[in-house]
């Protein structure tokens, strides 16, 4: 363990119901050890994925003065991680905050959250993803599903049919976008595994990494893949070793959720396995 605690500072909107966002980043990476900072995007009643009627308060206004406050502290991040944000607006708002609080060492974490299974989530437009590669090249890390990387890349979503090449063909163009590494979530060459791809473009390197495949779609995994991810790489685990323990921790997850016969729109039961977790990082 590191002497001194990292700060990270999350970026995603709070869904007060159904784990997702800030409710999982929070916790996760609060667990892993470091001290979580958060900046809402946006306050909704529930996620926006299998509940009608949801709240949605937009902070867009709020992002700046908080982002002036936090420099007036002087303030430093080990990691910045963004997430689902709130409007076309916050792309802007949210690139000029990693400008201020870019580092030396520092690492900016993008997930381009917009979509899911060829299907755009139901408050973003089609221009937000053209925003969204802005913030991407801002990026030391991304991590797309294959929807949002087509999209993206603007290319049309091929669906489940594709084999290595095509992957790695997508990891190269996405590198292009401007950050170092990539991962690709919910890639799967077997129908009895699923994991994700990884692309390094210093070293130049792919990898792949699965675990066995849990039948069925559950609500906020994008996000536990996310934070686990970061929580993984601040722990001092390469890309390939940070990207196993959120492919499997993720997985993890789930299993839990079956096992507890949780309803999927409330998210996975990620509590349970915080104990496997802090044990996958050493902790
Ligand atoms: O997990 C991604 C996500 C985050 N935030 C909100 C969402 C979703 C996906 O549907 O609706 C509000």
């Amino acid at each position: 363990m590191q002497n001194k605690q990292k700060r990270v500072a999350a970026i995603h909107d709070i869904s007060c119901v159904g784990r997702c966002s800030l409710t999982v980043a929070l916790p996760i990476i609060s667990a892993a050890g470091f001290d979580t900072s958060v900046l809402p995007t946006a306050v909704l009643s529930t996620h926006t994925g299998g509940f009608e009627d949801f709240t949605y308060r937009d902070l867009t206004s709020d992002i700046r003065p908080i982002s002036d406050h936090w420099q007036s502290l002087k303030l430093e991040f080990d990691a910045l991680y963004s997430g689902f944000l709130g409007s076309f607006e916050q792309i802007d708002l949210v690139a000029s905050l990693f400008d201020r609080f870019r580092t030396e060492t520092n690492l900016i974490l993008v997930d381009p959250v917009m979509a899911d299974h060829g299907e755009l989530y139901s408050i973003y437009t089609p221009e937000m993803a053209k925003g969204m590669t802005t913030l991407c090249a801002k990026a030391d890390i991304i991590v797309p599903n294959l929807t949002e990387a087509a999209l993206l890349l603007d290319e049309p979503y091929i669906g489940e049919d594709y084999d290595q090449n095509y992957i790695e063909g997508l990891l190269l163009r996405l590198s292009q976008l401007g950050s170092k590494k990539v991962v690709v979530t919910g890639i799967s060459f077997d129908p009895t595994k699923l994991g994700a791809a990884t692309f390094d473009a210093k070293s130049r390197t792919f990898d792949y990494v699965f675990n066995d495949r849990v039948a069925d779609y559950f609500h906020g995994t994008g996000d536990i893949f996310g934070s686990t991810l970061l929580a993984g790489l601040l722990s001092d685990f390469n890309l390939q070793e940070a990207t196993q323990i959120a492919v499997d921790y993720t997985r993890e997850c789930i299993l839990k959720t079956v096992e507890l016969q949780q309803e999927k729109r409330y998210g996975v039961c990620f509590e349970r396995a915080i104990p496997y977790l802090i044990k996958r990082l050493g902790l």
